[in-house]
């Protein structure tokens, strides 16, 4: 079915004026390009061995859908790049806003090298999106700080539920893949 569309798309696409056929490519190409990017592309050239390194990972249980396919492409992404799942601890907090006093608990253990907080605010009709936003965002760098140790934001911050499904592991990739990467090469920073 699909190879028939666009066999009738090639077709029609063949028979158009020049300039119509160049209008017509620029759309097919601007919307293949939009709807595949995938904005968790990262870089994972000359990472460090992280086979003995212990990472702590709190997830939010507010929108547990998205922030379970976070974790997943966590956790995923940690052990594709040589973590070991005993050196994975992970903890749940009731929403994004326990997310700074759950990184804390994490980042005090000496024997953790980085956390990693996991998180989807959506933006309602009120205002505590931002309120809850900031207080994460802000709180996350004073952890880091104080602790000196990574203390990674992935945090998905949404208009619509949509947009948080697209960054799950929808369309656009997973942020969570993403915060792992992130953790890995911070752990490295500091060797
Ligand atoms: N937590 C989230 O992780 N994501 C949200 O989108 C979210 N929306 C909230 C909306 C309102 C109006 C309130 C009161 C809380 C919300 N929370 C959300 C929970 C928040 O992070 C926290 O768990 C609670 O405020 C208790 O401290």
């Amino acid at each position: 079915m699909a190879l028939a569309i666009i066999f009738i798309v090639k077709i029609v696409i063949f028979f158009l004026s020049e300039k119509k056929r160049n209008f017509a490519l620029y759309f097919i190409f601007k919307y293949k390009k939009m709807s595949t990017k995938n904005l968790s592309d990262y870089k994972a050239k000359n990472l460090p061995d992280i086979s003995t390194k212990k990472f702590g990972i709190v997830v939010a249980e507010w929108n547990e859908e998205i922030t379970n396919n976070l974790l997943q492409g966590t956790i995923d992404t940690l052990v594709k790049h040589g973590a070991k799942y005993e050196n994975l601890v992970v903890k749940t907090v009731p929403g994004s806003y326990e997310l700074v006093l759950g990184s804390t608990h994490l980042a005090k253990r000496s024997k953790i090298d980085a956390v990693i907080a996991l998180g989807c605010i959506i933006q309602g009709e009120t205002r505590h999106f931002e309120f809850i936003a900031n207080a994460v965002a802000n709180g996350l760098v004073d952890v880091n700080l104080r602790h000196s140790k990574p203390v990674v934001f992935g945090v998905l911050t949404t208009d619509t539920l949509e947009q948080a499904k697209d960054r799950s592991g929808g369309k656009l990739g997973n942020k969570g893949d993403e915060a792992a990467i992130t953790a890995i090469k911070m752990v490295g920073f500091t060797e």
